[in-house]
């Protein structure tokens, strides 16, 4: 077999990886292998690529590019991504498994000879920084030039980290058959997880986070190397706070699709992350986090100039960027609700496309609701500028974000870290179009991790638990809810959130009160309408305040049951959790009781 670079592969000295190569190129019996490493050419030679296998077509900008998943692989596989089991293994209810050596024996057979024709590529990240006590190494095989060009974007390079290194993450991919640059064997998708060996096979996809290795298939692994060494692996962002000349860091996991990387793009703030972090105790005491990635692989759809005009301008301007799945007519991408009229045709995930275009009955949009951007961190005005400091930034707050029209307010602060985690783990949020399957269901999404999940609950949250009490300060934790709705109507802005932001930075410098509810903490109404003033030159009622902060007493039970039941058929979920939800019902209870079935914020003064 002829492989190009191969001085590259000598210079390693890895026999480990040697070892795999050999394994792998006889078992995807690819026509020729490429050896990349980190510099400059190899990137070139990765970008030109994809355009030269039609994966990747450039747009009139320069830097764009577009390209498009088939119309069955436009969000993440829940039903063909699994972790595979020895026999006996019980991850419980929330994770789908398959026993080792099937799984293995199925994936190997659909993967046999799939490269054949094809240029296997190899390269080397690093997930987290360089040089730090968070980086973990990771080897990517694949035939996709579209995967590697999105992790030269979303990832540091990693090359000379695998000199001798016998311990890192391997990924291991093909799109399979490709008709016009999209693959086609959809039927035959499979993302399997083997943890035994840190190491996942994916086949017969390119949509991203069924794909690229180093995103949502790094996260499972790291999930579950950090619940075995008591550290935490979060689907969160991360990102600094600006209030009084002074800056502090939060995370936040909201489920996809729910303004995720909206907050973490909060104009006038700073971005380190919008999407997985990697989070550690340090020496005095506090958390301490860093983003795995260096890029952002973002939902489009409703990027404006008035919501989002920090994403929005990048967008729009010449610089390296993937588009996927949007509208395109003469080589300019257009989404939906991106501020302007849209064309009414075009090339989108379907091919060529015209407005009321129906496929299957159902009316086609221009764009499709999953459609990405994918750029780098470095790209944006408000990048932090701790995104590569090795250390990480100290955490102060964590944000639990979920999707709920009826029952949650707008923001909430926990009682305290253990009650926290019940919150984090009671996260209920309504379905979109991030994962294939029915939009608008109401799912139970401990941390927004759900899908990510390749440990039982039950000893996540005990991680979880364990990991604040071992802090002298742990990180506060606060809940958001952006879609609160009266009458079918929004009663928030979207840019309210900045409001709930600054909320959260008093409260964690101790400036602002707070009302105890039997939720949790509330804001007054005093220091909201001061924000509001402040950050928006812009009123806010107490009748606002009413609307949004009232305590509904008999749906929060009902929400309380549901999560009730979810947990019952768990395993060895920790008392501490029981105990919590326990308490929380007593508390609703006593005060529906006392107060009414819906309780005015301003009864808790
Ligand atoms: C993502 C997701 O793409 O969570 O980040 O779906
Ligand atoms: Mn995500």
């Amino acid at each position: 077999m002829n492989i190009n670079g191969s001085e590259k592969l000598a210079s390693l000295k890895n026999k480990k990886v040697e070892k795999i190569l050999d394994e792998y190129i006889t078992l995807l019996k690819p026509a020729s292998v490429t050896i990349l490493n980190d510099s400059e050419k190899d990137q070139e030679y990765i970008k030109q690529l994809a355009v030269k296998n039609n994966e990747e077509k450039p747009l009139k900008m320069e830097g764009h590019t577009i390209h498009y998943d088939s119309p069955k692989d436009q969000g993440r596989d829940l039903v063909n991504t699994r972790v595979l089991v020895k026999p006996g293994v019980q991850l419980g209810k929330a994770i789908k498994t398959t026993d080792r050596e099937e799984g293995l024996k199925e994936v190997f057979e659909i993967m046999d000879g799939i490269m054949e024709g094809k240029e296997m590529l190899v390269k080397f990240y690093c997930l987290g920084p360089h040089n730090s006590k968070f980086s973990l190494p990771a080897m990517q095989i694949t035939d996709s030039a579209y995967v590697l060009h999105s992790e030269d974007i979303l990832y540091r390079q990693g090359f000379d980290m695998f000199k001798e290194l016998d311990d890192f993450f391997l990924f291991v991919h093909s799109a399979g058959k490709l008709e016009n640059g999209v693959c086609v064997d959809i039927d035959k998708r499979r993302v399997y997880m083997d943890l035994d060996e840190e190491r996942v096979f994916t086949v017969n996809n390119q949509y991203a986070g069924n794909s690229v290795g180093l995103k949502k298939l790094a996260l499972r692994l790291a999930i579950s190397k950090a619940n075995k060494e008591d550290w935490l692996c979060e689907h969160m962002f991360l990102m600094g706070a600006k209030r009084k000349g002074r800056i502090t860091y939060f995370t936040g996991a909201f489920p996809s699709a729910c303004g995720k990387t909206s907050t973490a793009m909060i104009p006038g703030q700073s971005i380190i992350g919008d999407d997985i972090a990697y989070i550690r105790p340090d020496e005095e005491g506090y958390a301490r986090g860093v983003n795995v990635e260096q890029g952002i692989f973002g939902i489009i759809a409703d990027v404006n100039p008035k919501d989002d005009p920090l994403i929005y301008k990048t967008l729009t301007s010449p610089r390296e960027i993937i588009f996927s799945n949007v509208l395109v007519q003469e080589d300019i991408p257009y989404w939906l609700n991106m501020g302007k009229d849209l064309p009414s045709e075009g090339t989108n995930f379907i091919g060529k496309w015209k407005k009321g275009m129906t496929v299957d009955g159902k009316e086609v949009l221009a764009a499709h609701k999953n459609a990405r951007f994918c750029l780098r961190i470095s790209e944006l005005e408000n990048v932090d500028e701790n995104l590569h400091n090795p250390e990480g930034v100290r955490i102060r707050g964590f944000i639990y974000g979920g999707r709920d029209s009826d029952t949650n307010p707008p923001l909430l602060q926990s009682l305290s870290w253990a009650h926290g985690v019940y919150i984090g783990a009671s996260v209920e949020s309504e379905t979109t179009a991030a994962a294939l399957g029915k939009e608008g269901v109401r799912k139970h999404n401990p941390m927004s991790n759900v899908e990510f999940l390749v440990v039982p609950l039950g000893v996540y949250i005990e991680n979880h638990l364990k990991f604040g009490e071992g802090l002298d300060v742990p990180p506060l934790i606060f809940s958001t809810n952006y879609f609160l709705k009266e009458d079918g109507e929004f009663l928030n802005a979207k840019t309210d959130k900045k409001v709930w932001l600054m909320w959260m930075e008093g409260r964690v410098h101790e400036e602002f009160g707070a009302l105890e509810t039997p939720i949790g903490f509330i804001p007054k109404y005093e220091d909201l309408k001061k924000l509001f003033e402040m950050v928006f030159s812009k009123a806010y009622t107490k009748n606002n305040y009413e609307e949004q902060f009232s305590i509904k007493t008999g749906k929060l039970l009902e929400r309380l049951d549901r999560i009730e039941e979810i947990y019952k058929v768990e395993e060895d979920i920790p008392q501490m959790f029981h105990d919590h939800l326990e308490q929380q019902r007593e508390r609703l209870k006593d005060a529906q009781k006392k107060l009414g079935d819906v309780i005015s914020p301003f009864k808790f003064e």
